[in-house]
């Protein structure tokens, strides 16, 4: 019987990389799954704008052995993936797909005979269609749906399975669909319902969390959070008010209840300067109080520079277009706060801060603010455009360079006492990147989509398998 206590054994550390089920799975409709809002958006909305989408994805459902071999080749030894609901319960509830379950167990026993750690999320953005067309996470009923969902998945792997999250960046999902409307069922600028999602998808966590200790579970779970901690521009006014709000939007109605089991102390101010209110039920408090994790994965990209709100309507800046255009990713909102946009900063493609110090500072303030939880780093990449030479072989410097910067900051912030257990790079090998479709590319290893999926380990892949080695030399 696997157990979690082996688990840190013998490595102090787990280096890996990840993936999500419906941005590399495939195999959307085959074998008994349901069908998923991604797969109903994609297919019909207008709203899709690059008209792709992960029917076939990167073909994991029928490669992933291949992806495991490559892994573990790669001196890496965890991977994070996530479960499909809807290939375990095609309808969100009720019957389940047996079919479904025989997968995941094949991919988790694979792992392990490859000596990889499987760590697994419930939920990455991808709900049935049939919950989806309930309200989805604005219908809070659903927290009970996926209580059970995740109950089916602890009885199911949880022998085997000793690193679990429940819900994948709950408030960066939010926001996509609730304020940049992007992401279905594309809902613009709605303040009310960005705040009631965060609420019911962590309440949802909470009562999964309680379930997987009901259970008598052995292993570990949590939340996974896309904590970009907010930095202030000095320009800007009423700094410690401005650091308040701006980290109760993006940050606090996760990480307190995640961490602390409850709802932040501001909660109330904040619903008046925000101008929302939250739907719930008289028994959540005590649900969140036993919804504690026992770590906290954090997904690492980028921080939120924030200054004073000067003048103007609230309004979102995103690109999903990439180099097609100048849009720098952002917020305003009236009356309270914008983005910042320093140019001293690198940028992506895509707009966004590529800040690797940010990994540092992120981490030491969870541990000061939130007494040094166990955190893993469940994300950390970079997306760019590739072009592989004739023989497909992708030489990605920038990518390493990057790559490199962020495992410096994340080792510093270890070597200054922050209780960091493990990083996963994203991505595994190249997949679907939402809304961006496939150019955006993170993979560490190259996936040619009009080449019959064929994998092909670029630069970085090789880069991560000498810097894991050396970390084992360095410490054993
Ligand atoms: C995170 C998501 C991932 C992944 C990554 C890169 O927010 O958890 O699923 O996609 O970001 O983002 P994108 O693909 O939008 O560039």
């Amino acid at each position: 019987m696997r157990k979690y206590a082996d688990v840190f054994n013998k490595k102090d550390f787990l280096w890996g990389s990840g993936t999500a089920a419906y941005q590399c799975e495939g195999a959307w409709d085959i074998d008994g799954k349901g069908e998923g809002e991604w797969d109903y958006f994609n297919h019909y909305s207008v709203l899709n704008i690059n008209h792709e989408d992960g029917d076939d994805a990167s073909d994991f459902y029928h490669r992933y052995k291949e992806d495991l071999n490559l892994m573990a080749e790669g001196g890496q030894n965890t991977y994070r993936f996530s479960i499909s609901w809807a290939r375990i319960l095609p309808n969100g509830t009720g019957e389940v797909n047996q079919q479904g379950i025989d997968f995941y167990n094949d991919v988790i026993n694979y792992c392990l005979e490859k000596g990889i750690e499987p760590n697994a999320t419930l939920f990455h953005y991808d709900l049935p269609l049939t919950l989806a067309a309930q309200g989805g996470w604005l219908n809070n009923q659903i927290t009970d749906h996926f209580n059970e969902y995740a109950k089916i998945c602890f009885k199911e792997f949880g022998d085997r399975v000793k690193i679990w999250s429940t819900i994948n960046e709950p408030r960066y999902y939010s926001y996509c669909t609730n304020m940049v409307g992007n992401y279905p069922p594309n809902r613009h600028i709605d303040i009310q319902s960005y705040f009631q999602y965060q609420y019911n998808l962590m309440l949802a966590s909470a009562k999964a969390i309680h379930s997987f200790k009901e259970m008598g579970i052995d292993g570990i779970i949590g939340i996974v959070h896309d904590n970009g901690n907010v930095e202030v521009d000095p320009i800007s006014e009423n700094k410690e008010e401005l650091f308040k709000v701006a980290d109760f939007f993006y940050n606090r109605m996760i990480l307190v209840p995640a961490l602390e089991g409850k709802l932040p102390d501001e909660l109330d101010e904040m619903k008046q300067k925000f101008n929302f209110m939250i739907y719930h039920s008289e028994n959540d408090k005590e649900i969140f109080s036993k919804g504690i994790g026992d770590y906290l994965g954090l997904n690492l990209y980028n921080r939120q520079y924030v200054k004073h709100w000067e003048a103007g309507e609230t309004e979102i800046f995103h690109n999903n277009k990439g180099a097609g255009s100048t849009s720098l990713e952002g917020i305003r909102v009236k009356g309270l706060f914008e983005s910042s946009f320093d140019k001293k900063v690198r940028r992506n493609k895509w707009g966004r801060e590529v800040n690797p110090r940010v990994m540092y500072t992120a981490l030491l303030e969870i541990k000061e603010r939130y007494g040094n939880p166990l955190v893993m780093i469940t994300e950390n990449g970079h997306g760019i455009y590739e072009t592989p030479d004739a023989n497909g072989y992708v030489e990605d410097d920038e990518r390493i360079e990057i790559f490199k910067e962020f495992l410096d900051y994340m080792l510093k912030a270890k070597a200054e006492g922050v209780n960091v257990k493990g990083y996963y790079h994203w991505s595994t090998m190249d997949l679907y990147s939402w809304i961006n479709g496939y150019a955006k590319r993170y993979g560490l290893v190259r996936v040619d989509f009009d080449n019959n999926f064929k994998r092909i380990p670029k630069k970085s892949y090789y880069w991560y398998k000498d810097f894991i080695n050396q970390y084992y030399q360095s410490h054993s």
